[in-house]
Parts: structure tokens; C-alpha cells; sequence
């Protein structure tokens, strides 16, 4: 467990505690120890592990605290926290989560309108029983109904996929510690590189599946970071972590490897044209593999089981029933697909010039370290003032900056001048022709303003995309998962804008946007426009977010020619000269 997890147990249990009633000192002191867990720089683990008698030391944390602290370190549970939980009804922390909505006001609907869960809560706000409670009215009913529309459309269930991602690779390190396995590797969507995922699913085999069966499962539900077991079997075993993740693992026959990879891959949807092929040939394609009869002629691989029908490999990526089947039985094979492996730069990049936590010099030796032989640093614009945006000072100072470094760090990597300008409400830009002029990489994007009307929306960015200075279409969208809904525009002509004006789209790699989504992705590479793939780091350790951009590019069957950020260079500075 670490910081972020132990502070988010103790604000639970003040939250609790303050709509059960409880004293406002016992409240407060975890409620203080929460803030000051959630702000202090020493990860807990450490401490606990290492340094117990600086326990002592932690700001606002009492002996009852740090003995909680301790527990949750080492087993990951609380006493207390469950004992707290008991009879509480689970509906109330859900309608905490509501905006607007704190403990007080929880309180106060629980006491006395009796609300458990937030189906109560609605009944109760539409037939107008809360604002006859004291200190509400009229507003507050619709605010309520409003959090709780906004709650219902932004709350899935679904995960980011770094965070999917993440716990994945770590339970699978921590399986291989079982020397008994041959093979592991998840499957599902996350193989499928989605931009969002339901569960993990993972395969395993082992040397001997009768001996060893049953302990794999009984490694993987004793991982410390399972809160639940929802199924525990000889072969297939679920569980849900504690960041609420599922994970399914199964156990495979080392035969039957390439088959349940294929299957547990999926889609559905894709499966079940496989499946109709191999009728249509007379065979029969399932998790166990390829069968004749009842003769199971193969499936050891993978590859088994498009051969079987006739089709090319097909990589996990575009396995979703939108062409890919008709597409392979029409061809000998599949373009080259583009590859994490292509990507030579990165065109949007902060530093602290705006709200980047990096300077440049720490981007850039981060960059030099991925063996990229260019990035460019384009930080916001001036209207930004919330993130601290840039101003004509700033830029000639950083331009100034980044000209020292190119000297400095020659041979090693370029650093291109940029910018992220903002697109005002009129779709003009946030910088005048004269500074643009000067830049390396220009990225438009729009951070405000994101609620105007589908023609309006759509008017502003085309006449920002026709600016001869723009290069970059930044995050398209706006989109951000489970937070911020996309603007509302004309897709299909502000692609059409991209393409006659030379501007390329990004797709933004941070795995809170992937933007833009896979669907649009190939519906502009069909109209002819070209591609950047940006990581858009904050930060030296978000420039590993390249692979979920790279993974939306595959899945919107791009190859390295329609992405400008695999060019060299010398290529790539040749295209942007171009397009003047
Ligand atoms: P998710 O977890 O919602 O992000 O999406 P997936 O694709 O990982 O779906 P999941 O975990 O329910 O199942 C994993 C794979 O197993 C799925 O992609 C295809 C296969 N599968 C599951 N249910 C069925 C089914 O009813 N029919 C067929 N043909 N395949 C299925
Ligand atoms: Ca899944
Ligand atoms: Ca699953
Ligand atoms: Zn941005």
C-alpha cells in the first residue's frame, strides 16, 4: 500500500465517522492525518520497513494512527477501518463521491430522508423532499441532480489502460517467481491495446499442470495486493485488487497455448468470425484449439489458428470485426503495421516554463536515454495563466535556453523550439504570426472553451487549423477518460481541414486522453492525413506513455509512414519547411 492508498483509507474513515456522528477532534485527527499523508515526500513502506522509529516523527499522526499505519503496510488490512465499515451502508461513500456532495450534506440526507444509495437519492431529489431540508432549496436540488447525471455518465467501471497495464506486469512478475511456469502473458483488452479496460485476463502454463495447478492459484490469491477471491478453481481463478481491478488467470496446456491466447484475446466479436470461417472449412476453433472431428490438429501457437482459416496473422490490435477478416482473406498479408520501435521523437513535451515539473535539461537527458534523436519542447501559450503559460519574455528566454543545449548536447539529441498555442474562442491563436513564425513546431489546441455549439465548435477549429503557422492538431478532442466528455464538432470536416491545410493530428499518448480514439484514427488516415504521436510528458517518467499512443495508431491500422514523428530529422524538418 502506498501513501496515496493509506491517506484515501483514513479520509474514508473521517468521512464515515462524520455521518455516523462521531466526536469532531477523533474525525479530524484522521482526517488531518490523511492531508498529511497525502503531502508528505517518504513513502510509507519505506519508513515502516526501515525506519519504524521515524514514525514518531510524522506531523498530526498520534500512537493510534501510526499503529494503523503500521497494520496497513504489512498486511494491507485494518481492524479499524473494517470495524468502522460494518453496517454502514456502502451506497452513502458512492453518493460521497457525487460533486458537491461532503459528509455534512451525507449526513444530513441519511438522518432524515433515511437515503442509503444514490437510486435513493435521485427518487428523493425528484420528488423535491430535499429542499425542504434546512440549509437546501431549490439550487441545491438541481446541483444535486445535475452530480448526479455527470456522476452516472463519467463513472465506468472500466480502467485507464496504464493502470491496467501497471498491475498486469506486476502480478505477472510476481508469478514468475513460481518456477513452475513456462509461459504467462495477459490477454484480453489490454492486449488488444483498448483505451480503456473491464479486467485483466491472463494465460499461464506450466510443466506439469496436474502437479503444479494448484499451487499457481494458490500464489496468485495470496497476492498482497487481491482484497477479494471471487473464484477460486484448478484452472481458472478470479480475484479483485485493491484498486478495484478484476483479474482473471488460467491455467493452459502447454498444446492449447496458441488457441487460448487467440480466444481470451478476443474481441468477441472477432472470435466469432473465426469461429464461422473454421465451420465453413469443416473444423471447429475453440480455447482448446483447432479440431477435426475430434482430433485437435493444432493450436499450439497462435498463428495455428489463423492458417487454419485462412487467413494471415492478424496482429491483436485490429481484432475487432471491422474489416480485418474481410481484408485478410482478400490478401496475402496485412501492411506493416507501425511499432513502438519506429517513434524517433516526441513533438509536445512540458517543462517548467509552464506546468511541466522538468527542466528542459531533464526532459532532454530523460529523451537521450530512450534513444530518440529529437524532441521538442512546446510549452503552453499565455492565455494558459492557470498553468503558467508563456509570454514573449519567457519564450525568448527559453528559445534562448534550448539554443545552449543543442550546443551542448550535439550528437547526443535535437531539441526543437515549440509551442502549444492555445485556440482562443474565435479560433484564432494565443501567439502573433511574428513569434510563430519562429517556432520549430507549432501545436494548436483548444483548452477552453470546450462547451460551444457543434457549428460554432467546428467553424473555430478549422479557421485555427487554416493559420499557416499550424502544424499540430493537440489532443483533438479534449477528451479526458472517466473525467471530461469530447467537444462536440464535425469530425469528419475538421479532418478534411487537417488534410488541405498540412496539419497533422495527434494522437495524444497519455493514457487520460488517448486522443485521438482508434475509430477516427483510420477514418483520417483514409482522407490522407498524417499523424503525430505524443506523449505530451508533464514529466521525465511520462515519456514511457509512448506505447499506449503507439498501441491507438496499430489499432487505427497506421503504419510508420503515416506518423511524421518516425521520420529522421533531417526528413522530418523538410516536411514542416514544406508546408509553407
Ligand atoms: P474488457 O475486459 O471488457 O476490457 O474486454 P475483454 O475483451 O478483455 O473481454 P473479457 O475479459 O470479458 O473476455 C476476454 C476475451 O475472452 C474476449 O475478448 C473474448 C473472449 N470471450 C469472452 N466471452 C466470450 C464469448 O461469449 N464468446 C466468444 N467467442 N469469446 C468470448
Ligand atoms: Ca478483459
Ligand atoms: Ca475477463
Ligand atoms: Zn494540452
Amino acid at each position: 500500500m502506498d501513501n496515496k492508498q493509506i491517506a484515501g483509507i483514513f479520509a474514508e474513515i473521517a468521512d464515515i465517522l462524520e455521518i455516523q456522528g462521531a466526536d469532531f477532534f477523533r474525525v479530524n485527527a484522521y482526517r488531518k492525518a490523511a492531508f498529511n499523508i497525502l503531502n508528505m515526500p517518504h513513502d510509507l513502506r519505506d519508513i515502516v520497513e526501515k525506519r519504524p522509529q521515524e514514525l514518531k516523527k510524522l506531523p498530526g499522526i498520534g500512537e493510534a494512527l501510526r499503529s494503523i499505519i503500521t497494520e496497513l503496510v504489512t498486511t494491507g488490512k485494518c481492524e479499524t477501518y473494517e470495524e468502522i465499515k460494518k453496517g454502514f451502508p456502502e451506497g452513502l461513500l458512492e453518493i460521497l463521491r457525487l460533486r458537491g456532495l461532503g459528509p455534512k450534506k451525507v449526513k444530513l440526507l441519511h438522518g432524515e430522508l433515511g437515503i442509503k444509495n444514490l437510486t435513493e437519492l435521485k427518487k428523493a431529489v425528484e420528488m423535491h423532499l430535499v429542499r425542504e431540508l434546512p440549509g437546501m432549496g431549490d439550487k441545491s436540488e438541481a446541483d444535486m441532480l445535475k452530480a448526479i447525471d455527470e456522476y452516472a455518465h463519467f463513472s465506468s467501471d472500466r480502467f485507464l489502460a496504464d493502470e491496467a497495464r501497471d498491475e498486469a506486469e506486476r502480478i505477472i512478475q510476481y508469478m514468475k517467481e513460481c518456477k513452475d511456469i513456462t509461459k504467462i502473458e495477459y490477454a484480453g483488452s489490454l492486449r488488444r491495446c483498448q483505451d480503456t479496460i473491464g479486467d485483466i485476463d491472463i494465460l499461464v502454463t506450466v510443466k506439469d499442470p496436474v502437479k503444479s495447478g494448484k499451487e499457481i492459484m494458490e500464489r496468485f490469491v495470496k497476492y498482497p495486493e487481491v482484497i477479494h477471491v471471487v473464484a477460486e478453481g484448478d484452472t481458472k481463478s478470479s480475484t479483485t485488487l485493491r484498486s478495484g481491478i478484476d483479474v482473471d488467470l488460467r491455467v493452459i496446456d502447454d498444446e492449447s497455448f496458441g488457441a487460448a491466447m487467440h480466444y481470451f484475446t478476443g474481441s468477441k466479436a472477432h472470435n466469432i468470425r473465426i469461429r464461422d470461417l473454421a465451420k465453413k472449412k469443416g473444423l471447429k476453433v475453440s480455447e482448446y484449439g483447432v479440431f477435426k472431428g475430434e482430433k485437435c490438429i493444432s493450436g499450439k501457437e497462435e498463428k495455428d489458428i489463423f492458417e487454419a482459416v485462412g487467413l494471415p496473422y492478424i496482429i491483436p490490435e485490429i481484432r475487432s470485426d471491422n474489416g480485418e477478416i474481410e481484408y485478410g482473406l482478400a490478401h496475402k498479408e496485412f501492411p506493416k503495421f507501425l511499432e513502438l520501435k519506429d517513434m524517433r521523437g516526441d513533438l509536445h513535451n512540458h517543462s517548467h516554463y509552464s506546468d511541466g515539473k522538468n527542466s528542459i535539461e531533464e526532459m532532454a537527458q530523460a529523451f537521450i536515454g530512450k534513444g530518440y534523436e529529437y524532441f521538442a519542447i512546446t510549452d503552453h501559450s499565455s492565455v494558459m495563466g492557470v498553468t503558467g503559460g508563456m509570454g514573449k519574455k519567457d519564450v525568448n528566454e527559453q528559445w534562448a535556453e534550448v539554443d545552449k543545449l543543442n550546443k551542448k548536447l550535439k550528437g547526443k539529441i535535437t531539441i526543437l523550439k515549440g509551442c502549444e498555442v492555445d485556440i482562443l474562442k474565435d479560433g484564432s491563436l494565443d501567439f502573433d504570426d511574428e513569434t510563430l513564425k519562429k517556432l520549430d513546431v507549432v501545436i494548436i489546441s483548444a483548452h477552453m472553451h470546450q462547451r460551444l455549439d457543434y457549428d460554432s465548435q467546428t467553424k473555430r477549429l478549422i479557421s485555427a487549423i487554416e493559420n499557416k503557422y499550424s502544424r499540430i492538431l493537440g489532443h483533438p478532442t479534449g477528451r479526458m477518460i472517466n473525467r471530461r466528455s469530447p467537444m462536440e464538432f464535425d469530425m469528419e470536416k475538421v479532418i478534411e481541414a487537417c488534410v488541405k491545410n498540412k496539419v497533422a493530428l495527434e494522437i495524444n499518448a497519455n493514457p487520460l486522453r488517448l486522443d485521438l480514439i482508434d475509430k477516427y484514427v483510420r477514418i483520417a488516415k483514409e482522407k490522407g492525413a498524417k499523424f503525430v504521436i505524443n506523449t505530451d510528458s508533464h514529466a521525465t517518467d511520462q515519456i514511457d506513455f509512448m506505447k499506449y499512443g503507439v498501441g491507438i495508431g496499430r489499432r487505427g491500422w497506421l503504419t510508420k509512414n503515416d506518423v511524421l514523428n518516425t521520420m529522421n530529422f533531417k526528413d522530418l524538418t523538410a516536411y514542416f519547411n514544406s508546408v509553407y
